[in-house]
């Protein structure tokens, strides 16, 4: 039950392109399933074709706004150094995700952009995917920074409320989509670089997580870890494999176990960023980082990752649905819709 206006009525037209994006399985054929998204619902300016080749447009699809690196004109005439500005930086903005990609470095930067606290509700992992398709799309795109652009919280893990008190349909349609984010980024061909500037709870964690490299902010009122178990949930497998995947078998044991939050400096020690740095210095370090990696041959690196990530990526591909039918059955229970309540009115409580 949304209450606040912040959380209003779902527009039909984010529902229609989650469904569209979420219907498909493999996240592969999501680049196809994204050409006739955009084919069919771009009825408007451009064709994919073109979108590709000139940057981002400014296109509205649904409420979703595709930036183009337009030529401007001053007096009918194009001014040649505005075009080649905008060539070379171009920014795309949706209402929960913009991005700012510079093409002379081939760098984007994502901000996060949903307050009060960039919680992943489905209209923002449907918008986070397409953000991250189109520049996965875009071949000049080499490197992706994710950062927030609200003060003291980069994400609060999954929306709460997308569990709680909703059909079981919800719930499945949900899920879909926190796999498809994880598929997305953690098999990006891109070098990610997760600039966590505040606290990132829970499914913030894991969307760090799924990054190459991780650089926080020093700042102790800051945490961050996989906390499932404070809300009386279980983190699924695949969060449980990428962290250990970062920071070791029995670290995660007991982190997980515990619902563990770790201050920067806590992090730290366990390896689970590999970074901090004083706020102001957080996105010149995340480029001189991203620098560092794009220096190395593309081909090399990236055979490397998917050497590294591919069976932990293949072992939820091949049980996507079952567990989508796990998360729906557990998460729908009694028991666990009381637990959720709970931490829901201890995070009010905590306000008050
Ligand atoms: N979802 C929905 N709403 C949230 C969430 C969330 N994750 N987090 C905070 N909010 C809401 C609060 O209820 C509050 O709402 P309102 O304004 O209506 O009272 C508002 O956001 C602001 O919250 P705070 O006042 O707490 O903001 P602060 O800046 O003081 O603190 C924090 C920010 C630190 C992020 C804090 O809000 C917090 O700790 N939030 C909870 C984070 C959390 O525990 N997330 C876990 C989500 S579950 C998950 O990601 C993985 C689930 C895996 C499921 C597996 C099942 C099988």
């Amino acid at each position: 039950m949304r209450s606040k206006g912040h959380r209003g009525a779902r527009p039909r037209c984010t529902r229609t392109i989650a469904s569209l994006l979420l219907s498909v399985n493999s996240f592969h054929n999501v680049r196809l399933d994204l050409n006739s998204l955009f084919a069919g619902l771009v009825s408007c300016h451009v064709s994919l074709p073109h979108f590709k080749q000139s940057g981002f447009r400014n296109v509205s699809v649904g409420g979703f706004f595709l930036s183009q690196a337009s030529s401007s004109s001053r007096h009918g005439r194009v001014c040649a150094s505005t075009v080649l500005a905008a060539q070379q930086r171009s920014n795309s903005t949706s209402s929960k995700i913009s991005v700012d990609f510079d093409q002379s470095t081939g760098v984007a930067v994502m901000h996060m952009k949903s307050p009060p606290v960039n919680s992943l509700s489905l209209d923002f992992l449907t918008e986070f995917c397409i953000s991250l398709e189109k520049l996965e799309m875009d071949k000049s795109c080499r490197g992706l920074i994710i950062t927030s652009s609200l003060p003291k919280v980069f994400s609060a893990g999954l929306d709460i409320l997308e569990m709680y008190g909703k059909s079981p349909e919800s719930c499945g349609e949900f899920w879909k989509a926190v796999q498809e984010m994880w598929l997305k980024l953690y098999s990006s061909n891109m070098v990610t670089v997760a600039a966590i500037n505040g606290s990132s709870p829970a499914g913030g964690c894991l969307m760090s997580l799924t990054c190459d490299y991780r650089i926080m902010v020093d700042n102790p009122r800051y945490s961050i870890g996989l906390n499932e178990t404070q809300l009386g949930i279980v983190a699924p497998f695949w969060f449980k494999d990428t962290m250990a995947n970062t920071v070791g078998h029995r670290v995660t044991e007991m982190a997980l176990a515990l619902g563990m939050l770790y201050s920067p400096a806590e992090a730290l020690n366990i390896g689970l960023v590999d970074q901090i740095v004083p706020e102001d210095k957080l996105m010149s370090t995340a480029e001189q980082t991203m620098a560092k990696w794009l220096a190395i041959p593309a081909h090399a690196r990236q055979l490397t990752k998917s050497m590294m990530r591919k069976p932990t990526v293949d072992r939820l591909t091949s049980k996507r649905e079952a567990d989508v039918q796990n998360f729906v059955s557990f998460i729908t229970k009694d028991a666990i819709q009381n637990s959720l309540r709970v931490y829901l009115e201890m995070l009010k409580r905590k306000k008050a």
